[in-house]
């Protein structure tokens, strides 16, 4: 059984940055049906006790297409969404920690470069889709971006998602209309770049 990630804040604790109704609508909504719809396929596809990561890196093992799809769809929305969720916070730090602050110099220049690539990707990105912030065994870092609900661990290269900036207009919609830019800076207001810090670190 998989399970939308537990808050640790309030819907209306984003507030201004996240809405509180897109947050009852995007978790409450969207989030709990991708876990009901995967659920219902990795049962049929037998994958079901498998975690979530094991899964996603190996659609290639469910043979049915069409249940391949639904596991691909469902299990990338609920896989994505709970790493989404989870790295808001209504006091979020705005630099990174530790090992990750040193990677992000090294590879990037600074806090500030990391931030302009991801955000050139997910206004890039064309319709619905994510970008990324992920790291590889080695400790390296790549920024990407992905269509629909597929992410960096289909991708088979072994990369494994830090941060997850979804771009589908349901995530902005409500509050910023077509203003995908203005909802981008302010998902930047709100993720917790001490807890994309400790992720990193417990990759490592
Ligand atoms: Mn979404």
């Amino acid at each position: 059984m998989f399970e939308q990630v537990k808050l640790d804040y309030a819907f209306a604790d984003l507030e201004p940055c996240i809405d509180t109704l897109t947050m009852e609508t995007h978790y409450g909504k969207h989030h709990a049906t991708y876990t009901a719809n995967l659920n219902a396929a990795a049962e049929k596809a037998g994958v079901a006790d498998k975690p979530i990561e094991e899964v996603l890196s190996s659609l290639d093992s469910i043979a049915d297409p069409a249940v391949r799809t639904a596991v691909r769809n469902n299990g990338g929305g609920f896989y994505n969404h709970n790493l989404y969720f989870a790295n808001f916070s209504p006091n979020a730090a705005k630099a990174a920690e530790g090992k990750l602050a040193a990677q992000i110099d090294k590879q990037f220049g600074s806090l500030e470069n990391l931030k302009e690539e991801l955000t050139k990707k997910a206004v890039g990105q064309f319709g619905s889709g994510w970008a990324w912030l992920s790291a590889n065994a080695s400790g390296e870092l790549k920024v990407s971006n992905s269509l629909n609900q597929d992410n960096p661990l289909m991708d088979g290269e072994g990369y494994i998602p830090l941060l997850a900036l979804d771009v589908w207009e349901h995530a902005y919609y409500l509050k910023y209309k077509n203003l995908r830019a203005e909802y981008i800076k302010a998902y930047f207001e709100v993720l917790d770049w001490k807890k994309v810090s400790e992720r990193y670190e417990s990759l490592g």
